[in-house]
């Protein structure tokens, strides 16, 4: 592995937690992903973009910066990356997947709140995040209270920009976010110096497409049975998708959708996912390294083959249409109506979402969904009623987990996990 350590120090980060964050790794990633058998020859980039997370990629970054170009960090998928490109700037998003410097974030945030917004803080308080340490500016938005609020205390680290997201699918909230979106182009212009014109934009939106084809691309050979690529794989490279370079890796994924779909043609050739339940995991985003609950469904037997969160499905079902010779209010109004598809809890109501569970359920021939929340995650936690409600009404098995990333719960998560995944299996048997 390369030496990074001059980067990192010069960087500003915390190079004794750091140095403890980057060792725990390692064993992790052992543990949950190259423990794994019959894995697709694809992966293998993912698992080098892993032992380099905070090493090539920073590099990259960092060139990019020094030719000129400036970085913004995001934590939603909201935030138009189309927009970002288009001004020649990066996007990269960030993660909060572990608990970090909790005793410095709770001086500053309620204990209670979602372990996705401290875990943010905490990268940033303890310096151990590149990535923060790289950004010229954080994009942040209102999706939820918890971390609306966290932004303006961000604010007192890092320059923060807040973008208002629409929280109900109509007519007020499509203008309200159609003027927030030409407000992030003046903010992106002003930032990078470079003036966003028709064809950077149409270009901007051409390549995060590309990006979302791909991952439908992928998506859609999960639905193969067996499902050619374990769900803890297909996750990572949804983690993957907010940080790497888009070119790059929408060649990567089609390279590897290449395989997978050579594995469908040829199901007897792999052993992968072969007589195993298929279950579908819906809710709150998982970021990197939060492996928790997919590796404890795996390990119990069972393969995802649907994510319905913003590391999966959400990220990328819809495209922003595209055409030649469009002003850019006309393309700025595509990005608008592809967001306002977007089923995130942050929205009220939300039955497209339910709709959406229910009828990919059927699609991709998932024998019970597993509804996971952060816990103190009010829009999903809440919503969870009524997704399990409507689900059972539908005749489809699920269970509703909340969990933080703790490892004290595994005992207690396993149990229920297997409890759950008996039942699906003496229901297939029709016992
Ligand atoms: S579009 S899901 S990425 S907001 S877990 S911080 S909601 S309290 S992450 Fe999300 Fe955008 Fe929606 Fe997707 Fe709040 Fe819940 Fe924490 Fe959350």
């Amino acid at each position: 592995m390369n030496d990074y350590t001059e980067m990192w120090s010069e960087l500003g980060l915390n190079m004794a937690d750091h140095d403890i964050l980057m060792s725990a790794l390692p064993g992790l990633y052992q543990d949950i992903y190259l423990s794994q058998t019959d894995r697709p020859q694809g992966m293998q980039y993912f698992d080098n973009l892993i032992s380099e997370l905070h090493g090539k990629r920073i590099q990259e970054l960092l060139e990019h910066k020094q030719q000129g170009g400036k970085v913004l960090a995001t934590m939603c998928v909201f935030v138009p990356e189309e927009i970002v490109l288009a001004a020649g700037a990066v996007a990269v998003g960030l993660c909060g997947g572990i608990d970090w410097a909790t005793p410095e974030v709770e001086k500053v945030l309620p204990r209670n709140i979602c372990a996705l917004i401290k875990s943010f803080m905490g990268f940033k308080l303890g310096k151990v995040c590149p990535y923060f340490e790289v950004a010229d500016l954080v994009v942040g938005e209102t999706t939820c209270d918890g971390k609306k609020k966290s932004f303006e205390l961000l604010g007192d680290y890092i320059p923060v920009h807040v973008m208002e997201t629409p929280q109900k699918k109509n007519q007020i909230d499509y203008q309200m976010w159609d003027a927030e979106l030409q407000r992030f182009i003046e903010v992106v212009e002003k930032l990078t110096g470079n003036k966003i014109t028709e064809q950077s934009l149409q270009d901007g939106i051409r390549r995060v497409n590309n990006k979302r084809k791909a991952l439908q691309r992928l998506s859609a050979a999960r639905k193969a049975d067996p499902s050619p690529i374990s769900g803890k794989d297909a996750l990572l490279i949804y983690q993957v998708a907010f940080y790497d370079d888009i070119d790059r890796f929408t060649a990567k994924v089609n390279e590897l959708c290449d395989e997978l779909e050579q594995r469908i043609e040829q199901t007897a050739a792999h052993q992968s996912g072969k007589d195993m339940l298929r279950i579908m995991v819906s809710g709150t985003p998982m970021a990197i390294p939060n492996w928790k609950i997919p590796h404890l469904i795996e390990t119990a037997g069972a393969r995802i083959v649907f994510d319905e969160m913003c590391t999966g499905e959400r990220y990328f079902q819809n495209l922003v249409v595209e055409g030649e010779g469009k002003s850019i209010e006309q393309m700025v109004s595509d990005i608008n109506q592809r967001s306002l598809q977007i089923d995130c809890a942050c929205f009220t109501p939300n039955q497209t979402r339910i709709d959406k569970i229910i009828r990919k359920s059927s699609e991709y021939s998932v024998d019970g969904v597993i509804h996971y929340a952060l816990q103190s995650c009010d829009p999903f936690t809440i919503e969870g009623f009524r997704v399990e409600k409507q689900l059972k009404d539908a005749g489809i098995a699920v269970m509703r987990l909340e969990t933080d990333y703790s490892q004290e719960d595994v005992g207690q998560l396993q149990t229920r996990i297997e409890a759950f995944l008996e039942t699906l299996s003496d229901r297939k048997e029709g016992i």
